[in-house]
């Protein structure tokens, strides 16, 4: 595709060029399902998102741990007792199963084996061992361990608190400024190692866009299922496109697979009147084609979900997507 620009001028006539760039693009591995089953986490997720983790069993947490670490591991046989807490403390079991994995050396710390203590609650750099809180069980070192972070940090009166998620944790809650993106990476690594069923919420809804190319290339064609077809706009500047799942639905996560006449500058939107849209506060900027993930850091819940389009590439004269699929992950 480097050479876009000049195939650009060389053909002026729209349709010839998109049927060119249809073969180079159904020629591309762009459309893996695989790849797409992990969360990814970031030091802005949100610790109290359990969209897509709800089901996740304490075995599947135990497997999934082993597999990280498949000896000299303590944390084997409480994912059960992280999958509870979880869900009584409303957080996602896999924050709790990757703060105990960083804090303890996956169960191989001292504070971990003599203290019970998974967490490193109470650990000051001062003082470690000593000043580290003791509870009777593994089982309490989770439940009062989480207990406290939550009212401390994961709270918004918490004395503590800076946000419900990793990056704000770390400022009170370690001195290393890398911890969050420790445990954040650990989250990403279990979430890959548990199989995960969801369902694509657009896929063959109604679709609507602000302008079409042809007949060819309908609206419904970017939620069809179907990588072979496309949604292409007539014009570029400001286009949109979105899809009506009928109600209201939860979701976290948004796949865009443009094709080669991406939007270089947009923004995924959501509404439940088609009136009032509402967006996650920040624009997305990519400078290639191909398929895109965006989390959005919490769970949105919206009838309505698209993409609003401001700028192309500056080579074509319309925005073009594969399909657009819309998760709770
Ligand atoms: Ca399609």
């Amino acid at each position: 595709m480097s050479n876009k620009a000049s195939i650009s001028a060389y053909l002026n006539v729209c349709v010839r060029l998109l049927i060119i760039v249809s073969i180079v693009m159904i020629a591309s591995p762009i459309f893996d399902h695989a790849a797409l089953a992990a969360t990814t986490y970031t030091i802005d997720s949100y610790l109290t998102d359990r969209s897509g983790v709800d089901s996740i069993t304490g075995a599947q947490l135990d497997t999934a741990m082993r597999t990280m670490r498949p000896s000299n591991n303590g944390l084997i046989g409480l994912g059960q007792i992280f999958v509870d807490v979880a869900r009584e403390k409303g957080l996602n079991p896999l924050y709790i199963a990757a703060h105990a994995a960083w804090e303890s050396g996956w169960g191989t710390s001292a504070i971990f084996i003599y203290k019970n203590n998974l967490f490193g609650y109470g650990a000051y750099d001062r003082c470690p061992y000593s000043c580290a809180l003791k509870f009777s069980s593994k089982a309490d070192g989770v439940r009062y361990g989480m207990t406290y972070i939550k009212r401390d940090y994961l709270t918004s009166n918490g004395k503590y608190y800076h946000g419900l998620y990793l990056r704000g944790m770390n400022v009170h809650y370690a001195t290393d400024q890398n911890w969050k993106n420790g445990i954040a990476s650990i989250m990403t690594s279990l979430s890959s190692k548990i199989p995960v069923t969801s369902t694509n919420l657009v896929l063959k809804k109604s679709a609507f866009s602000s302008s079409v190319q042809g007949f060819g290339y309908l609206a419904t064609y970017a939620n069809d299922g179907n990588i072979g077809t496309r949604w292409s706009s007539r014009g570029t500047g400001f286009q949109s496109w979105y899809a009506d799942m009928g109600s209201s639905q939860s979701f976290n996560q948004v796949v865009i697979r443009w094709e080669t006449a991406y939007a270089k500058k947009y923004a995924i939107v959501f509404s439940n009147d088609r009136s009032n849209w509402y967006w996650r506060g920040n624009y997305e900027y990519i400078s290639s084609a191909g398929a895109y993930t965006h989390n959005l850091g919490f769970t949105a819940t919206y009838r309505y979900v698209g993409v609003w389009m401001y700028e192309g590439p500056g080579n074509y004269g319309n925005y073009s997507m594969y399909e657009m699929e819309v998760y709770r992950r």
